[in-house]
């Protein structure tokens, strides 16, 4: 293997620093071999209806319901079919992290106690660390602000909105048909309390990406502690009702985060091009699955005109191995998840140690410059993002 994965950067922690640290994390010699990732544990979830409005509550969630024959069938659904009426949300609306936060007053207020961990974020965010050594394309900011003793982590989404180039036509429609799978391929209540008609009019209405189901999970790795949202795009089978768990025999533990599943599209593969491309996809895939503790990803293959053709199930901790073993990613693109946990390790670490906890409520900025060897650090003037209804509690 490659020389410097045993090494550990030199990163002091902030209170022996004499000099003005120098901020800055190398993406290709941050590698932490070994710390274990904690086993992700649900703590709460909630759901964005059709308009938006937060419910602390399981409603928004969806139901896995495809059958290989109606794919088959058809010769293929068409997942352009609705395009003209897709209910879009406008994600430049600065959503920081709300939902989660909310979702966090919701859950104190109900148990009495504060959720610990040193990191609060979305999952996205920590996907984008975890994938970095393997993304260097893409650059991103993150904003960061201690607050009663926990660091919080949102995306800075001007930045975001600055540099994405704006879609054009066909990437906008290639987008819609990952909705339009998860709209065929989900119904909104278990099977067995659907009736026949809404399994069969499940595709019938008009798209939408209002509605969202997000779990809120507790995990770690090293020894820094996380409290991470993610979306969850529908359960395999049904969700475990925690009244069902109150027997405190991990033996009889069923696991909601055991019966999710991650949907995605992809091209049907053809070539080994297809194959190698598929690939490096499969690390996004593997990572947002990974970090939340989603067993199962199922992905749509369908073909560049959008007509779905076939879906297969894959294990989310096969997925490495996979990708391992196969001849198509050569070398160059080739991922491996244990280098990634480990550059991911070191740069929540770095960020624990490096961003003065001391001084809360102030936003310090993180950035990855496109294809540079650093993730760096500095200090802003803005006021923190943190939502009011959560401050407001915490301080209490
Ligand atoms: O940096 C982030 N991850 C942001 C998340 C930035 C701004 C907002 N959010 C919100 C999302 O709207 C959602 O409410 O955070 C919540 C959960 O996000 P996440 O699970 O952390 O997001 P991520 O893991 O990046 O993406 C998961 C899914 C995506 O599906 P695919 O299969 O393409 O990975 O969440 C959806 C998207 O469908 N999603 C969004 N939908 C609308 N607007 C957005 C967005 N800004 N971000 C993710
Ligand atoms: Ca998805």
């Amino acid at each position: 293997s490659t020389p410097w994965t045993n090494s550990i950067p030199q990163v002091a922690p902030y209170g022996q620093r004499q000099q003005v640290p120098e901020l800055s994390l190398p993406i290709s010699s941050a590698r932490i071999r070994g710390p274990a990732m904690r086993q992700p544990r649900e703590v709460t979830s909630f759901s964005y209806d059709e308009s938006r409005n937060l419910h602390f509550d399981d409603s928004s969630l969806s139901y896995f319901y495809l059958l290989q024959d109606d794919v088959t069938a058809s010769g293929g659904i068409d997942l352009s079919a609705g395009y003209s009426v897709f209910n879009k949300r406008d994600d430049t609306v600065d959503e920081h992290l709300d939902g989660l936060l909310l979702a966090l007053v919701d859950l104190e207020k109900r148990t009495g106690k504060k959720t610990t961990g040193d990191i609060i974020t979305w999952r996205g965010i920590v996907t984008k660390l975890l994938c970095l050594p393997y993304s260097m394309n893409e650059g991103f900011e993150l904003n960061a602000v201690w607050f009663d003793k926990q660091l919080f982590i949102e995306e800075n989404l001007p930045y975001k909105l600055a540099t994405q180039r704006p879609p054009d036509q066909r990437s906008e429609l290639m987008s819609y048909w990952g909705y339009k799978f998860e709209q065929v391929s989900t119904i909104p209540k278990p099977w067995n309390e659907c009736s026949r008609q809404e399994i069969e009019s499940r595709s019938q209405n008009p798209v939408s990406n209002f509605a969202q189901y997000c779990s809120v999970v507790k995990t770690g790795l090293g020894d820094v502690r996380m409290v991470i949202a993610g979306e969850v795009d529908c359960a395999w089978d049904y969700k475990p009702d925690p009244k069902d768990n109150i027997d405190n025999d991990p033996k009889l533990f069923d696991n909601p985060l055991d019966h999710y599943v991650e949907l995605k599209t992809n091209r049907v593969i053809q070539s080994d091009r297809d194959a190698s491309a598929f690939e490096n996809k499969l690390l996004r895939v593997w990572a947002q699955s990974f970090l939340l503790g989603v067993p199962k990803a199922i992905i749509g293959f369908r073909t560049d005109q959008g007509y779905l053709q076939t879906f297969e199930e894959f294990e989310t901790q096969k997925i490495p191995g996979i990708v391992k073993k196969s001849k198509y990613a050569n070398q160059y693109t080739k991922w491996d998840g244990v280098d990634a946990l480990a550059f991911l390790a070191a740069s929540l670490r770095w960020l624990k140690t490096m961003i003065p906890r001391a001084e809360e409520n102030v936003v310090w900025r993180i950035r990855y410059l496109p294809r540079s060897d650093y993730l760096t650090l500095s200090k802003t003037d803005q006021h923190s993002f943190l939502h009011t209804e959560f401050v407001k509690w915490r301080s209490e």
